[in-house]
Parts: structure tokens; sequence; C-alpha cells
């Protein structure tokens, strides 16, 4: 049987927080939900979903370099690494396959500093404002990403 591609999800700082507080901004659903709810629709897309949570860069710089050649995709909500963490900024760019960038909230809308990514300019695609759904949302924009395309189109299409 051929192995099912695996997608990396990673959370940043806090994010095992998720359920506890700020459930205005976050909702009240837990990592553990949101993962679950990840992995239940990866499975339906015929993935297989790992995850690695942590409160340090490093922890998700190891998780991304692990990553290379063994994994199909990433999906990577920093948390706040995503204004600042530029050694992880760094190792995604070392990632040869789709990266989504995820958020619960939209931080556009939020303060300031939360404005800049060092994930988005590196990004195949973005998932932000749609609360726990995003990890859905992010998962089936994932197995999008990876469909072959039809036989006999280009990249940019067949009408050209
Ligand atoms: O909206 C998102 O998913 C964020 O990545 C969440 C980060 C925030 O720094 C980003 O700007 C946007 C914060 C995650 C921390 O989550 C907590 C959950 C409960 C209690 C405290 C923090």
């Amino acid at each position: 049987m051929t192995p099912r591609p695996i997608v990396l999800l990673l959370s940043g700082p806090n994010l095992n927080l998720l359920g506890e507080r700020q459930p205005l901004i976050y909702g009240s659903a837990t990592l553990d939900d949101l993962v679950g709810l990840a992995r239940a629709t990866a499975d339906a897309h015929g993935l297989d979903l790992e995850h690695v949570q942590s409160n340090h860069e490093g922890d998700l710089v190891d998780a991304v370099q692990g990553a290379r050649g063994r994994c199909a995709a990433l999906v990577v909500n920093a948390a706040a690494l995503t204004h600042y963490g530029r050694s992880l900024h760094d190792a995604l760019l070392t990632f040869e396959g789709p990266l989504v960038e995820l958020h619960i909230s939209n931080p556009h809308s939020r303060e300031e500093w939360r404005h800049e990514s060092v994930v988005s300019p590196i990004a195949t695609a973005v998932v932000a404002g749609f609360g726990g759904a995003g990890y859905r949302l992010a998962i089936d924009g994932v197995a999008e990403l990876l469909r072959p395309p039809p036989a006999g189109s280009t990249e940019e299409g067949s009408d050209r």
C-alpha cells in the first residue's frame, strides 16, 4: 500500500492554553479539539496529520527541518512568532512543499504589531479569521494544493 502523504501542523507559543482564556478572541475549543478537527479533515482527504506544539522557537525549527523530504505540506500557526520569528522564517524557507499560514483570529484587524508576518511572504496561502473552523479550511486547502493537475493540463491552465 502506498503511504499516505503527511501534513505537519505546527502550533506556536501559548496555543496550548486555548480554551482556557481569551474565548472572545480565540473561541472555547482546546488545541486538542482543533488538532482533532484537522486530523479528521486530513483523514477524509487521504492524508496523515502530525502535530507539534512548542513554546520554544528552536523546537519548531527542528520540526520543520525534520519535515523536509518527509512531509508533503506544512500548516503553521506560529502564534506570536508569526510576527518576529526570524529563525522559524529561515527554516520554513527550506521546506520544499506547500506552506499554509493559519490563524484563528485575523491579525490584521488587531494591534499594529500583529500586522507584520514573517510567514506570509513565503506562504503558499493564508487562512485567518475563521476561528477554529480555520483548521478544517487549512487542511481542505492543503488537499487542493496537493491534488495532481488533471491529465493534459498545464500549470497555468489548459486554454492557452
Ligand atoms: O489568531 C491566531 O491564531 C494567532 O496566531 C494567535 C496568537 C497571536 O499572537 C497571533 O497574533 C494570532 C496567540 C496565541 C496564544 O493563544 C492564547 C490562547 C489562550 C490564552 C492565551 C493565549
